[in-house]
């Protein structure tokens, strides 16, 4: 098990729109296990390949209390969604920073699990914004592409400013 790098807006890679998985070998396995460690040091929800700079449509999540549910979504489509939900969304890519967001409030996917296998499961609460906010990073899209523009600035200088603080305690931490 090794943990991954998770890359940070405005980093261009994050852009990048993942390719459908197709080998589902001893690799993927390792992969996931790595974005599940990743994930869970990190103290997120959920996390996108793509994060991890690896753009194949593959992401995992694990929104319950006791970060005992791990789930996994390979190539995952959304077959049928309903109603409209908003919440305070952040994320792993863009440190600090929370907006509200809003998406379908239940989603049927259709994914295949780490064997290839297809499943389909109705997702809601939590499981539905989690699974729509990680499919937005599958596609190169983040939270803040929702935000308007003047708020994606103030973004923007807020996430500088906490870098420079960083790097300045980082220089300070050498001396
Ligand atoms: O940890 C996370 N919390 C979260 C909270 C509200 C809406 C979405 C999320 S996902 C985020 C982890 C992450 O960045 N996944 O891409
Ligand atoms: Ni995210």
């Amino acid at each position: 098990m090794a943990k991954l790098e998770i890359l940070e807006f405005p980093d261009s890679r994050l852009r990048t729109v993942a390719k459908p998985v197709e080998a589902f070998d001893a690799a993927l396995r390792e992969l996931v296990d790595d974005m599940f460690e990743t994930m869970y040091d990190a103290q997120g929800i959920g996390l996108a390949a793509t994060q991890v700079d690896i753009h194949r449509q593959l992401l995992v999540m694990d929104v319950s209390e006791n970060r005992d549910s791990p789930k996994v979504f390979i190539n995952p489509e959304i077959v049928d969604s309903s109603g409209e939900e908003t919440c305070e969304e952040g994320c792993l890519s863009v440190p600090g920073i929370y907006a509200d967001v809003s998406r379908a409030e239940t989603v049927r996917v259709r994914a295949q699990d780490s064997d290839g296998d297809f499943f389909e499961e109705d997702l809601d609460g939590m499981h539905a914004i989690c699974l729509q906010h990680e499919m937005d990073h599958l596609e190169g899209k983040l939270f803040v592409d929702y935000l308007s523009p003047l708020k994606r600035r103030m973004v923007q200088k807020k996430l500088e400013k906490q870098r420079k603080i960083a790097d300045q305690k980082a220089a300070r931490a050498v001396l």
